[in-house]
């Protein structure tokens, strides 16, 4: 595990030209001959030997021209194949066969299977698993691929591009060959082969050209993919809309799987999906199911063109590729849903996932300079936060701007791999504006914290704004730089109505975007007629912390007057937060807790308000997590008492909205078949919302009995479950809920994760020895990802009380779990070890425990890289 550097970047000696790629599929002897077509680049030493890398690799051919190599000539490392004496300048082909055991490949990197079908994963570095080949993303190249392999059990073959042909073999096995014609690096290859069902469909580019479009699911399964299919066609068209970005290959195909250790995988022509994000029926799926997949069909698709048409340089460029298509993802659902309750809950995730993460021991910039395994760098913050510094650019450029801006990217890059410099430079020359302060947002890690405080001068009729910024310090980084951020603030004034200052001094102002670039700046607004209250960051202008006193009666004001939808939300969630952290405050002291009345108002008056849509209405009604408090807290946090102190502030609202609630129960009850659309996920939502304060405010289970029992889709099924489970954990009711549930889902491992979930997240310290026991149900698989991270990730992600037992039992328990897990899956070890990141900010005995727990794991022999980077990080 040594750590690779940025500025340690050079091009490969040798160019790759094309490759020819041949698989013999056995589950345990697979044979792969690799022909690959190289030339010295120019200026290259004549002595420069050809390096390829590799990992776990069986060599047992290796042919220069067809002719065997002499063993003087070459050496095999454990992770990497150096030959000697090759050509001056003429180009040449190097033949290498390896052997690989797709049954045993647990890693679920490179070729494995999973239920019978055998399946690939190349990104980052798993097609070094396959064969010896310069595994780096800016080697672009051709490829053909032919596919032989028993007719029986796998009829279908498949890889990236168009179909070229196929025959029988005669003897019980097939072929089948395939041509890309787009250059590619090898992370984008893929090839599945087995027996599966198929869901077809058509689509016909602005252009003209049909595509034929497949999804791929376990047979019987199909009907389950109509609405992915669905996704994938409307993707298809608003990229073609918004973008200008037409489809390239004759067919576009998906491929479910169920041992799949990312969300999906965005291969050439042939994307890869984790089943839970393409399996979709009202009976089985949530909206938020209904939602997650609509987004990474989205997100996968539209890696088309910003991702593989347009590549990364090196795996620093990550967020080139993934910050850029999540902003796309996210303003696809956002057309295709309510763009403010979108912007809500993109919000709500950033800070719930990339705040704490950009505030601990894993902090890391955008763009990093440096990793040990690339695999622990998929982040929250490359890829959300890589979003919200995309959605900044659009910010400051404004629409027109930006789509120049793409367009001069699509057009100068096509067919390159390229850096974040090459992406903003497009900016800049399209706008002529100079992004190089802006560009710091890919190069400093830290949430920046913006300090604010007004004054109003009633004789001047002027509104002064006191602004200060501060970039935490981070691992690697303790000076930083001050920011480019843009913030965008409305002054309101006591009707509601906006303020229209006459003029602004003290920083650049577009529309009412003010550009703070400076440590501290004045801002000074004239021709205000009375004292506005300031609306900061609406519509989450800049992914910052803020700091401002503001009373209960000025967020109120914002939250029933603002224009702005998303900043209405902010101003009551910052409302609900205040109070929330001083009744934890109170709990821990064991004082009686105290709810603002302003609070019960505000969230009771939105509730009730028939102008704003359900599903706002629901944002505003769901209370910031225990997990949001503790970071509001920011150190020495208990959470026991800040479930209690939420707890108390829940009943309180409960009480108060009795009636509110009892009504919207009845008003947001649906009838006719399921719909997923999103106006309908909305009065599910608040229906749900209003169900759950009415359960919560009563000591019997009669509710959401009677919610479990009437429930006709999966949103309100496992609602209802969940409230049974967390408020009634041992009622007989309870118990025969989940009894119910799982004999009915029984052959449904999806539905049976969101069994394992709900029973992971109930509060309090008896919860371990509940997930331990589940660890032995029959429906557990260790080796599954989705089952582990249900279970396992849900309990140590999700589970604030019951994980931080002040006892530490938590703690080691994930420690036992990443220990076993590692040596199969050292990527899914490394991922739900991260759930400790934020160890440091509990209080000390839990601290204590935590970092015990942390030492035993980074002490243990044989740990994988990804464990111990993950875990050496968090000990420093
Ligand atoms: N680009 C994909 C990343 C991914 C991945 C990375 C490491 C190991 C396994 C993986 N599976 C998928 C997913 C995406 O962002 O679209
Ligand atoms: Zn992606």
């Amino acid at each position: 595990g040594q750590i690779i550097h940025l500025e340690d970047y050079r091009p490969t000696d040798f160019v790759l030209e094309r490759v020819d790629l041949t698989f013999e599929l056995d589950p345990r002897e697979t044979k792969v001959e690799a022909r690959l077509i190289f030339h010295r680049r120019e200026g290259v030493d004549a002595s420069a030997p050809l390096v390829l890398d590799g990992d776990e690799l069986t060599m047992t051919g290796l042919l220069l021209d067809q002719e065997e190599i002499p063993a003087a000539l070459y050496d095999v490392a454990d992770d990497a194949l150096t030959i000697r004496g090759l050509p001056e300048t003429a180009p040449f082909e190097i033949t290498v066969t390896t052997l690989l055991s797709p049954e045993t490949n647990t890693k679920l990197m490179g070729l494995y299977r999973t239920n019978k079908v055998y399946c690939t994963q190349c990104e980052a570095e798993g097609f070094r698993r396959i064969t010896y080949f310069p595994d780096r993303p800016d080697v672009l190249a051709v490829y053909t691929v032919n596919i032989i392999a028993e007719k029986a059990t796998a009829p279908l073959l498949l890889s990236n591009g168009n179909y070229l042909g196929g025959a029988d073999m005669g003897d019980g096995r097939h072929f089948a060959a395939w041509f890309d014609p787009h250059p590619k690096p090898s992370y984008l290859f893929a090839l599945v082969a087995g027996d599966l069902g198929v869901v077809e469909d058509k689509f016909t580019t602005t252009s003209g050209r049909e595509v034929a479009l497949k999804i791929y699911v376990e047979h019987g399964k199909e009907p389950r993919a109509a609405y992915a299919m669905d996704a994938l066609k409307r993707s298809m068209k608003w990229d073609e809309e918004v973008f200008s970005r037409e489809y390239d290959l004759d067919i576009f195909m998906i491929v479910a799987v169920s041992d799949f250790n990312m969300g999906a995988m965005e291969n050439k022509g042939l994307n890869v999906f984790n089943d839970k994000y393409v399996l979709a029926d009202p009976e089985t799926a949530t909206d938020t199911d209904y939602a997650n997949i609509e987004a990474i069909i989205a997100h996968e698709y539209f890696h088309n063109w910003t991702g593989n048409r347009i590549t990364c340089r090196d795996w620093f460029q990550l967020c080139l590729k993934e910050g850029l298509t999540v902003y796309r993802d996210h303003e696809f659902s956002a057309d295709m849903r309510s763009r403010a309750v979108k912007r809500i809950a993109e919000v709500r995730h950033l800070k719930s996932e990339q705040f704490p993460e950009d505030a601990g021991p894993l902090a890391h910039p955008v763009r990093p300079t440096q990793y040990r395994e690339i695999n622990n760098f998929y982040t929250t913050t490359v890829y959300e936060k890589g979003s919200e510094v995309t959605r900044m650019i659009a910010t400051l450029l404004g629409r027109d701007l930006f789509k120049k801006g793409m367009d001069l990217y699509f057009d100068r890059h096509d067919g390159q791999a390229v850096t974040i410099e090459d992406f903003i430079a497009c900016f800049e020359d399209a706008s002529g504006r100079d992004l190089s302060q802006f560009s710091l947002w890919y190069h400093q890690a830290g949430t920046p914290l913006i300090t604010a405080s007004g004054f109003y001068d009633a004789k001047k009729q002027s509104y002064t704004l006191s602004l200060e910024q501060a970039v935490p310090a981070t691992p690697g980084q303790s000076a930083k730089k001050s920011m480019h951020i843009p913030l965008r603030v409305g002054l309101l004034l006591e009707d509601g109505s906006e303020a229209k200052p006459a003029a602004v001094s003290g920083a650049d102002v577009t529309g009412d975007v003010l550009h703070l670039t400076e440590r501290k700046q004045t801002v000074v607004f004239a021709g205000i007629p009375s004292r506005p209250v300031p609306s900061f960051n609406r519509g989450f202008s800049a992914p910052i912390n803020l700091h401002i006193e503001q009373s209960a009666k000025d967020r109120a004001l914002i939250a029933r007057h603002e224009v702005d939808l998303f900043a209405r939300w902010q101003a009551l969630n910052a409302m609900a937060l205040d109070n929330l952290a001083k009744a934890a405050a109170q709990a821990r002291n064991g004082q009686p807790i105290v709810c603002d009345e302003a609070l019960i108002g505000g969230l009771l008056a939105a509730a009730g308000d028939e102008g704003l849509e359900p599903a706002f209405r629901a944002q505003v009604l769901s209370l910031p997590s225990e997990a949001d408090i503790a970071r509001e807290i920011g150190r020495d946090n208990d959470p026991d008492a800040i479930q209690s102190g939420r707890q108390a502030i829940l009943s309180a609202v409960a009480a108060s909205g009795k009636d509110i609630f009892t009504r919207l129960l009845g008003e947001m009850a649906l009838s006719g078949p399921f719909r997923p659309d999103a106006a309908s996920a909305g009065q599910r939502a608040l229906r749900n919302a209003a169900l759950s304060y009415l359960v919560y405010g009563e000591d019997q289970p009669a509710k959401a009995v009677s919610a479990f029992h009437s429930a006709n889709n999966m949103t309100d099924l496992s609602q209802a479950l969940t409230l049974l489970a967390h408020r009634f954990p041992d009622a007989a009711e309870t118990l025969d809920a989940l009894a119910t549930f799982k004999k009915r889902f029984a052959d449904n491992a999806l539905v049976i994760d969101k069994w394992f979930a709900i029973q992971a997240t109930i509060p309090g310290a008896s919860t371990l020895e509940r997930v331990k026991a589940l660890m032995s149900d029959p429906h557990f698989n260790p080796s599954n990802p989705n089952r582990v991270r249900s279970l396992v990730g849900t309990f140590a992600f999700s589970n604030p009380t019951g994980f931080n037992r002040a006892d530490g039992e938590g703690y080691r328990f994930l420690a036992r779990q990443i220990l076993d897990i590692d040596p199969r899956n050292p990527q899914l070890a490394a991922r739900i070890l991260t759930s400790m990141r934020s160890w440091r900010s509990l209080e000390q005995v839990r601290a204590k425990h935590a970092q015990e727990a942390l030492k035993e794991v980074a002490g243990a022999a044989n740990l994988s890289v990804d464990v111990s980077d993950i875990v050496d990080r968090m000990l420093s």
